[in-house]
């Protein structure tokens, strides 16, 4: 365990992204323990109702889920909630809301919304998480129907747009609402830019990612975040 908790994960999970970036900007010492994503009911629980990633434990042994609360402890216990406090309250839940509504589900679509793309994104996750030798392979035959063929195709074909009109419609949004800002929080980032950005970060381990690089204003805040994470 790190000396600030530990973070189950699976390290493909934008929900993961987003309570990572958060990690990584507090500068915390927390050890990352990848799931097998097949096994997840069974590797999670220690937790009380519960399956999915991510889920963080801190250095007592208390369990926190559910990434955007999860975000908002480690805000409030190692930041003096200082994420939480610049922007108009009701602002930032709408836009939290936004985040987990709209940006969540776009992350599907434009992974698994091609046949080839969703071939790639299957091969590419089974190298990154931490599966064993058997699921795996699993994943590799399985994942790649299910993902491509009932969950993405389907997401697609109901909001009509292509992944990546969809992808820029919703940076067009979100930066307008960034406005002449450097971040959604103002000068300095807050919880929903940290939101944001996990969710767009999660695309960037896979080939996709060159569909989101197109969109300028969009880059230049992630570059920004980028910086204040590495
Ligand atoms: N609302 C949750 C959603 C988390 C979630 O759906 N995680 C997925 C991985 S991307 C998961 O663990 N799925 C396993 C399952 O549902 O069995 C959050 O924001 O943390």
């Amino acid at each position: 365990m790190g000396n600030d908790g530990t973070l189950h994960l699976l390290y493909t999970c934008p929900f993961c992204w987003k309570v990572r970036g958060m990690i990584e900007y507090l500068k915390l010492d927390v050890n990352y323990h990848g799931i097998n994503g097949l096994r997840a009911k069974k590797e999670l629980k220690f937790v009380e109702d519960w399956n999915k990633v991510p889920v963080f434990t801190d250095a007592n042994g208390k369990h926190f889920v559910d990434s955007t609360p999860i975000m908002k402890h480690l805000d409030d216990t190692f930041n003096q909630g200082s994420l939480q406090s610049g922007s108009e309250q009701s602002r930032q839940d709408t836009w939290l809301e936004w985040c987990d509504s709209k940006l969540s589900k776009a992350t599907i679509p434009i992974l698994y919304g091609g046949f080839f793309s969703a071939l790639s994104t299957t091969r590419r996750v089974s190298k990154e998480e931490k599966f064993g030798f058997i699921s795996r392979r699993i994943y590799a035959w399985l994942g790649f129907p299910i993902m491509w063929g009932i969950i993405a195709r389907s997401r697609v074909k109901k909001d009509g747009r292509s992944p990546q009109k969809l992808w820029h419609d919703l940076l067009d949004e979100f930066t307008s609402e960034v406005g002449d800002n450097a971040f959604f929080g103002g000068s300095t980032p807050d919880l929903v830019d940290f939101a944001a950005f996990g969710y767009m970060r999660s695309i960037s381990p896979f080939k996709q990612f060159s569909h989101l690089t197109s969109h300028e204003r969009g880059m230049a805040w992630y570059r920004l975040m980028m910086d204040l994470v590495s």
